[in-house]
């Protein structure tokens, strides 16, 4: 059954795009807290983080992390949820350390997927190890799914080793990764087609990178999906009109999960719907 509400994610940084390239990218802590206070303010309740070091470059640094976390938690009332895919070129070590920053949740990416040029990497045993720290420290993951077979992979992990900390399973569709699989309606139907494979309750949202934006929000809203958006997924609001803030897409998300008559969660909702704190 879909959801009352919509869960709205905001992903506003990312690891790929340049701040060379697009200036309005929150790349300072202050820039962040910024972008979060704005998006909470017109729907968001999750943030999706990944940090970036005063050369403007992604980093996993330990100490920035618990500050970005500390800060976040101070300053809004978002569900804090940290990246532990990094950069393409992020060691294992350094992705797992990232739990050490104690966030609400994390990401836990569901598989290894060509990505653009490069190889986004997770091997098996790695999927397993995150998926384990972060149920002895009772972080919620969002299981990041880039492709159709992550999916299986995700009910033989859940088979294994268990529900994670919360007993709720949340998914995230990452769809139109050049490597991955495409932002389409049909591949979206595929992936909430094969959700009725995993436990009962589980929910899902979407994300469709660059112009697979707006099919994606579209077609995860009338399958009773969620949404993710936000500069890591895409810096074109329309075509040749540049995103001018992540708020600005986030308030169009707001504004089609009205339409739908699921509007968003609050980060309290959120929170219940996710099992974060329970
Ligand atoms: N930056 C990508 C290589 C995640 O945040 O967990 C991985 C990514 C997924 O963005
Ligand atoms: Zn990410």
């Amino acid at each position: 059954m879909p959801s009352a509400g919509t869960l709205i994610t905001v992903a506003p940084t990312g690891a790929e795009v340049a701040k060379a390239d697009v200036p309005a990218l929150p790349v300072t802590l202050d820039e962040l807290v910024a972008t979060a206070k704005e998006c909470e303010a017109v729907g968001a309740a999750v943030i999706h983080v990944h940090v970036r070091g005063a050369d403007t470059k992604p980093t996993l640094d330990p100490g920035l992390l618990r500050e970005t976390v500390v800060a976040l938690r101070e300053q809004t009332g978002l569900i804090v949820q940290l990246s532990t895919g990094g950069a393409v070129t992020d060691a294992e070590d350094a992705r797992l350390a990232v739990l050490d920053a104690g966030p609400d949740m994390a990401s836990c990416t569901m598989g290894t997927v060509n990505f653009g040029e490069d190889v986004f990497m997770n091997r098996p045993a790695f999927i397993v190890e995150l998926h384990k720290r972060m149920r002895d420290r009772g972080i919620v993951p969002e299981y990041e799914i880039f492709d159709l077979g992550q999916l299986t992979s995700l009910a033989r992990l859940l088979d294994k080793h268990g529900l994670p900390a919360g007993g709720h399973v949340h998914v995230d569709f990452v769809m139109g990764v050049p490597g991955g699989m495409p932002g389409t309606t049909e591949a979206l139907v595929a992936c909430a087609s094969a959700v009725r494979d995993l436990p009962p309750g589980t929910t899902f949202a979407a994300t469709g990178i660059g112009r697979a934006t707006l099919p994606v929000l579209l077609a995860s809203l009338s399958a009773g999906g969620h949404l993710r958006v936000g500069m890591e997924d895409t810096v074109t609001y329309a075509k040749g009109q540049p995103v001018e803030s992540n708020a600005q897409l986030v308030a169009r998300a707001s504004a089609f999960a009205r339409l739908a008559q699921r509007p968003p969660y609050s980060a309290e909702q959120a929170r219940a719907l996710l099992g974060i704190g329970a």
